[in-house]
């Protein structure tokens, strides 16, 4: 006598492809930091998140795999602070929990995006998606620049030899990386400015994050020290790593200017 197949993977449907623009979406969010957002709420309005901020759709077959977990990287000790850094950490350590992994998003701590048609996945070419920011009257400061919120697949990513490990204090990191994928023949994509909206939270003046002097002969010479300096380079000593509901909070140790 056969038993009733109960066996999920056989019996379900298989899973179409997610659609191109994810259904839901309410475009522009009321984002204001006067009432407190706690973490119990995050949690209790993102029931499909898992430990450590991990999330994959329970209705469709993801195209990409974005880094779809949260990353935290918290620098250790009192030294001088290295974002880009901090970033190249950030990709090693998602590809240890999942080594298919083919979309990293980078996104500064105190950015909130105000848009969610400004979709978190990786394009053709390197995404800037931080194009309208509050402090900077929601426009480009720049044409060249790349800071803020960026996103890059894995092969754009090490096609450029990840981030400069050598940038230590505020500035120039991120015209390094706009050169490096310059330097490698691409280009950088966008939103649409109406969409690609930030507000900062609000905070003091970071310590141990002093404009580097550095930074202006540093970006000069990109195409020499992308070669040697990048993730092909990196050292860092992992201090904690702690799975938290909503995200995974890494702390590393990454040295200190010479
Ligand atoms: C630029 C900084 C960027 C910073 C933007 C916006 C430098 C390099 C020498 C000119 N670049 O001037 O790192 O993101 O301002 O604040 O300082």
């Amino acid at each position: 006598s056969a038993k009733p197949n109960t066996n999920r993977s056989v019996t379900e449907k298989p899973l179409q492809p997610c659609q191109e623009m994810p259904s839901g979406l309410v475009g522009r969010l009321l984002i204001e930091f006067s009432s407190p957002m706690s973490m119990e709420r995050v949690q209790r309005e993102n029931p499909d998140v898992s430990l450590g901020g991990k999330y994959t759709p329970p209705d469709c077959l993801p195209r990409q795999k974005v880094a779809y977990g949260i990353y935290i990287i918290n620098q250790y000790g009192e030294d001088t602070f290295n974002r880009a850094k901090l970033l190249n950490v950030g990709f090693l350590e998602a590809l240890k929990d999942d080594e298919e992994y083919d979309c990293f998003i980078f996104s500064d701590v105190d950015l909130i995006p105000m848009d969610d048609r400004n979709l978190y996945r990786c394009y053709e070419q390197p995404r800037h998606f931080a194009v309208g920011m509050d402090k900077f009257g929601f426009r480009l400061p720049y044409a060249g620049y790349f800071g803020g919120v960026s996103g890059l697949s894995k092969s754009q990513f090490l096609k450029i030899n990840g981030f400069p490990n050598e940038y230590w204090g505020w500035g120039g990191e991120d015209d390094d990386i706009f050169n490096r994928i310059s330097l490698n023949g691409m280009k950088v994509s966008r939103p649409d400015i109406r969409i690609g909206r930030y507000r900062m939270i609000k905070h003091e003046r970071d310590k141990h994050n002093e404009p580097n002097p550095q930074r202006f002969t540093k970006i000069q010479n990109t195409k020499m020290t992308m070669k040697r300096d990048g993730i092909s380079s990196l050292q860092y000593r992992l201090v904690e790593v702690s799975r938290q509901p909503m995200y995974t909070n890494i702390t590393v140790e990454i040295g200190r200017p010479p």
